[in-house]
C-alpha cells in the first residue's frame, strides 16, 4: 500500500512509538500498561505508549508543581516569546503533524493541516495576549485610596482533550495558560496517543532551548482512571475537559466537589436552519461540509437541518445530488472527502442510530452502510447518510459522533424553527440561511438561538480562534480560544492601596479607639 510518507512524517516529529514506550523527560513517567494505537486509515498497530500509573503522576505533579514556582515569576511578554517560538516550530512541522493528525485519528489532510493552523493561530493570538492581560482600576470612595484588580496565574491547569480534535485542543487551552503563567498537564484521548506525544516533544524542545523547566508542559496518557487523578486533585485549581456530556457531568461533579473550577466543552447537537430566503448552493456546501467533514466527529458537526416546507424538496434534492459526489476513502489521499470514523465501536453506533431512526419512522433518503473490500480494510469507513425525521424522534436528540444528517422540516415563521433548533439538551453551534434580515436578526436575538455559537449564512463548524468557542446547556457552559477566555486561566485579585496617614473605613463606619 502507498505509504503517503507517513514514515518521514513520524522520523520528523521523532516519534516511531512501536515499542519505545514514551517520549523521554522528567515531565513524563510512565510506566503503566500500554496503549496500542491502530490507524482508523488502515488498521495498522502504530504505537505502543505506556500509560501513567498513579506514582508516576505524583512525579509528574512534581515536576509541575515545581516549574509553576519559576515560570509564574517570568514577564508574561517573555512567556509569550516562547509561545511564538512554540508556533514557529508548529510552522515548520506543520505538513509532519498534520500528517499524523490524519493517520491516527483518521479526519482528511486537509483537515489535518487546519487543525495544526488552529494551533499556529492560538499562538499568535496567545503572544498578543501575553501583553495584554488586562485588569481595571476604580475610584474608591475613600480619600488617597488606589483601587485596581490584576490577574495572577493559577497554577498547575489539567487539560483532558478528545481524539477528534487531538492535538489542537490542547493547544487552545496550553497557549493560553502559558502565557497566563500556568502550567499545564495533558491527558490526551487514549485513541490519538501518539498524537500528543508529537506535541510533547515539540514543545520540550522549545522549553529546552529558553532553559525552562520541563514541568511547564506535562503529558499523562492513559483512560478516565488516568484523567481521574486530576478531577480528585486539590493541585489542580482547573480541570479543563472536552469530550461527552456523560464524562463532562462526572469531572464536573468531581471538581466542584473540591471547589476547583472546571471549563467544559461537550456535546453539540448542532443545526442549521434553511429559510425561505436561503440561498440554495451556499446552504448546500455549508451544511455537507458541516456533516461530514471530520465524518462528522465535530462537536461543532451538523446534525440536524430544519427546512421550511416551501423549500424542503428543493434543498433534499440538491443534498442528495452533492452526497453522490463524495469520495470516501484514505483520508492522505487528498481526492477523497471523507475518511473513516476513530474505530469499529464508533461503527457500531453509527450503525445504531441509523436503525433507530427508522425504528422511529424516519425515512432513509441516502443510504448508510459500512465499507468493505480494497482500501477499506480497517472496518472504519462508513458512507454519510441522510434521513428525514421529526424533531422528536428520540435518536434526533442524541449526538451520534458519525456523519449522519437528520432533516427536519418546519412551517410558519422563523420562530418555529428556532423553537425546534432550540429544543435539544446540548447548546454549542446553530447557523441559520436566510437573506431576510428580519429573520437573521430574530435567530441571533434574545429570542433566538440559545446556543454559544450563532452564525448567519455559515454552517456550524469551523470557527475561527479569535472568539470565544463553547456552548450552553449540556454542552458545558465553557469557553476557551478566542476573546477574554483568559481569564479563566487566572485568579483575579482586587488590590486597595491607601497612601495616607488615616484609616478610614468603607461605608463611612466609624471604629474610634
Ligand atoms: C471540536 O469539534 O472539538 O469550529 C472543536 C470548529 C473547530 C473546532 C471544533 N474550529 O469546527
Amino acid at each position: 500500500a502507498i505509504n503517503f510518507g507517513i514514515d518521514k512524517a513520524l522520523k520528523t516529529l521523532g516519534v516511531n512509538a512501536i515499542n519505545e514506550g514514551t517520549s523521554t523527560g522528567s515531565n513524563c513517567f510512565s510506566n503503566g500498561e500500554i496503549i496500542e494505537s491502530y490507524s482508523p486509515v488502515d488498521g495498522q498497530l502504530i504505537a505502543k505508549v505506556k500509560t501513567t500509573t498513579e506514582a508516576d503522576y505524583e512525579k509528574v505533579m512534581t515536576s509541575a508543581t515545581l516549574a509553576f514556582k519559576t515560570w509564574r515569576t517570568m514577564p508574561a511578554p517573555q512567556r509569550g516569546e516562547i509561545v511564538r517560538q512554540f508556533g514557529d516550530k508548529l510552522r515548520a512541522k506543520k505538513e509532519a503533524l498534520g500528517k499524523l493528525v490524519s493517520y491516527e485519528m483518521g479526519k482528511s489532510y486537509q483537515e489535518g493541516l487546519g487543525e495544526v493552523q488552529e494551533m499556529i493561530d492560538i499562538c499568535d493570538f496567545a503572544v498578543g495576549l501575553s501583553r495584554q492581560l488586562h485588569g481595571l482600576t476604580m475610584h474608591s470612595e475613600r480619600p488617597g485610596h488606589r483601587m485596581y484588580e490584576q490577574y495572577h496565574p493559577l497554577g498547575v491547569v489539567g487539560i483532558i482533550s478528545a481524539f477528534n480534535f487531538p492535538v489542537a485542543v490542547w493547544a487552545w487551552n496550553t497557549a493560553l495558560a502559558w502565557i497566563c503563567g500556568d502550567v499545564c498537564v495533558w491527558k490526551p484521548s487514549e485513541k490519538t496517543p501518539l498524537c500528543g506525544v508529537a506535541c510533547q516533544n515539540i514543545a520540550a524542545e522549545v522549553f529546552a532551548e529558553n532553559n525552562v523547566p520541563e514541568g511547564v508542559c506535562c503529558l499523562i496518557n492513559g483512560n478516565y482512571h488516568v484523567g481521574a487523578f486530576m478531577t480528585k486533585d486539590k493541585r489542580i485549581p482547573l480541570l479543563s475537559a472536552t469530550g461527552s456530556t456523560r464524562m463532562g457531568k462526572i469531572v464536573a461533579q468531581q471538581v466542584a466537589g473540591r471547589l476547583g473550577k472546571s471549563l467544559l466543552e461537550l456535546g453539540g447537537n448542532n443545526a442549521i436552519i434553511v429559510t425561505p430566503d436561503a440561498d440554495i448552493k451556499m446552504t448546500v456546501i455549508g451544511a455537507v461540509f458541516g456533516a461530514v467533514g471530520t465524518a462528522g466527529q465535530r462537536c461543532t458537526s451538523t446534525r440536524r437541518l430544519i427546512i421550511h416546507e416551501s423549500i424542503y424538496e428543493v434543498v433534499k434534492h440538491a443534498l442528495v445530488d452533492a452526497y453522490k459526489q463524495l469520495r470516501i476513502g484514505n483520508p492522505l489521499d487528498e481526492n477523497n472527502h471523507v475518511g473513516p470514523i476513530i474505530d469499529t465501536d464508533a461503527v457500531k453506533m453509527y450503525d445504531d442510530a441509523l436503525n433507530k431512526v427508522v425504528e422511529e419512522g424516519g425515512n432513509i433518503i441516502v443510504e448508510g452502510g459500512v465499507l468493505s473490500g480494497e482500501g477499506y480494510e480497517s472496518g472504519c469507513y462508513v458512507r454519510p447518510a441522510i434521513a428525514e425525521a421529526a424533531p422528536n424522534f428520540e435518536i434526533v436528540q442524541h449526538e451520534t459522533f458519525a456523519p449522519i444528517l437528520y432533516l427536519l422540516k418546519y412551517k410558519g415563521n422563523v420562530e418555529n424553527a428556532i423553537e425546534i433548533q432550540n429544543e435539544v439538551a446540548q447548546g454549542l453551534s446553530s447557523a441559520i440561511m436566510t437573506n431576510n434580515l428580519r429573520e437573521a436578526e430574530r435567530f441571533l436575538s434574545v429570542q433566538g438561538s440559545d446556543c454559544g455559537i450563532a452564525n448567519v449564512n455559515i454552517g456550524t463548524s469551523g470557527a475561527e480562534i479569535g472568539g470565544a468557542f463553547g456552548g450552553e446547556k449540556d454542552t458545558g457552559g465553557g469557553r476557551e480560544s478566542g476573546s477574554d477566555a483568559w481569564k479563566v486561566y487566572m485568579r483575579r485579585q482586587t488590590n486597595t492601596i491607601n497612601y495616607t496617614t488615616e484609616l478610614p473605613l468603607a461605608q463611612g463606619i466609624k471604629f474610634d479607639l
